[in-house]
């Protein structure tokens, strides 16, 4: 076991986030950054990981959709190993922490393992996720679903995006080849699994607390819907004879606002991210509407029951104002719960570096959500500056970075001894 806290080189660490951060296209510099899945943009930051984790002396494996492995072997290859990672894709205009910091304190917690002179006996593997936002395919979480089960081979491969091209022929392109079912892991493939995040809200920094033990992860859902009117001529069509497809949809997503701050649920949040005009002309009535719902809760029960409500009032909208609806629900996941003994590594890591820590729930998803249904899964949160996340303003301190990398490293040398 370890004696005394992991040395940590959080100077190196904030470089290689900062190197990370450079590799984007977004048109804003860093620390705005986009890095959608699949473009050479992601494809060179694929190799930037990579070249690290070889430097770090670590086997890596690639696998058929590009989900990264990064292996530092133990003393029992028998064992089953223990997990860590996130991911490294960036939805448009987003910060340079999400997903990042767990597949560079992943490598950071080695690192200052192994010049501890610790050995472990199970493997440690930093896992690099593909494609955990849903930016191009519409569903996040692609890699984690595969290799989980949460998702089928046949499933995904019918995922495409704008320019309607399948998630397979995408994949292909970027030079990810090799059968769909080999991505699936072993049921014994990790003992252990365990994510860095920052917490992406903002109660660690208003507790003043370093570290989250994330006890569990709330339940994603994704829908799409689709209004249909008349459209016509912005001057010709005179208000009663109107079926304005945009005013609907307005209608509907007020709806699904007020219905969302009704539940009984308090953490129940809907959003309405994305919307399309067509044919989006100054002068042409709306005549078809797209917008997106994406729809939470730790209580999944609840999250289904307002589905349920939201679909039958939007349906009500769109018969009064006589317009078509279709609605299709992209994903609906459960919520997963850590694992007690993961959790209690995490408390006992935290509270042995005298860092201030609670147990808290994660609102947002991530590749644990799914890992959970293949390991045992726990997650380690680091506070972030405003609990600001999904915008370039994004930001943990490196004495948070420092602190969860030393907490996952103990916690990592716990589980894998
Ligand atoms: O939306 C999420 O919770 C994640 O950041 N993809
Ligand atoms: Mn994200
Ligand atoms: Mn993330
Ligand atoms: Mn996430």
């Amino acid at each position: 076991m370890i004696n005394d806290a992991p040395q940590v080189d959080v100077e190196r660490l904030v470089g290689e986030l900062q190197a990370l951060a450079a590799i984007s296209d977004c048109p804003e510099p860093p620390p705005a950054v986009t890095r959608v899945v699949f473009t050479e943009t992601d494809l060179r930051a694929r190799d930037y990981l990579r070249s690290l984790y070889e430097a770090a002396g670590l086997t890596v494996r690639v696998d058929p959709i590009g989900n990264t492995f990064a292996r530092w072997h133990g003393s029992d290859p028998k064992a089953s190993a223990v997990g860590t990672g996130s991911h490294c894709d960036a939805i448009p205009h987003a910060g340079m922490y999400d997903g990042t910091v767990g597949v560079l304190s992943g490598l950071e917690a080695i690192r200052a393992l192994q010049a501890s002179g610790y050995q472990p006996r199970r493997s440690i593997e930093v896992v690099m996720f593909t494609s955990e936002e849903p930016t191009r395919f519409g569903v996040g979480c692609t890699g984690s679903r595969l290799m989980s089960g949460a998702m089928s081979p046949a499933d995904l491969a019918k995922l495409t995006d704008e320019a309607d091209d399948d998630y397979d022929t995408v994949r292909r392109r970027a030079g990810f080849t090799g059968e769909l079912s080999e991505v699936r892991l072993p049921g014994d493939y990790y003992d252990a699994f365990v994510e860095l995040h920052i917490e992406q809200g903002p109660e660690l920094e208003a507790g003043d607390l370093a570290i989250g033990a994330v006890t569990a992860i709330a339940a994603p859902a994704q829908a799409n819907f689709t209004v249909t009117g008349e459209g016509g001529h912005a001057g010709a069509v005179l208000m009663p004879r109107r079926r304005d497809a945009l005013v609907a949809a307005a209608e509907m997503i007020a709806a699904i606002d007020s219905i969302a701050r009704a539940s009984r649920s308090p953490d129940l949040v809907a959003t309405v991210g994305k919307l399309e005009v067509h044919p989006g002309a100054v002068n042409s009535i709306p005549s078809k509407v797209t917008f997106s719902l994406d729809l939470r809760d730790i209580d999944g029960a609840n999250r289904d029951a307002v589905l349920k409500q939201i679909e039958v009032e939007t349906e009500q909208i769109a018969t009064r104002r006589e317009v078509q609806l279709e609605h299709r629900t992209l994903n609906a996941d459960p919520p997963a719960t850590s694992d007690p003994r993961i959790v209690d590594a995490v408390v006992q890591s935290a509270t042995s570096l005298g860092q201030a820590h609670q147990k808290m729930i994660s609102r947002a998803y991530h590749d644990s959500l799914f890992m959970a249904r293949v390991a045992p899964m726990g997650m380690i949160f680091i506070p972030c500056r405003g609990g600001v996340s999904h915008r370039p303003d994004e930001y943990s301190s490196p004495e948070a970075l420092a602190a969860g990398v030393q907490t996952l490293a103990l916690t990592l040398a716990e589980l894998a001894r």
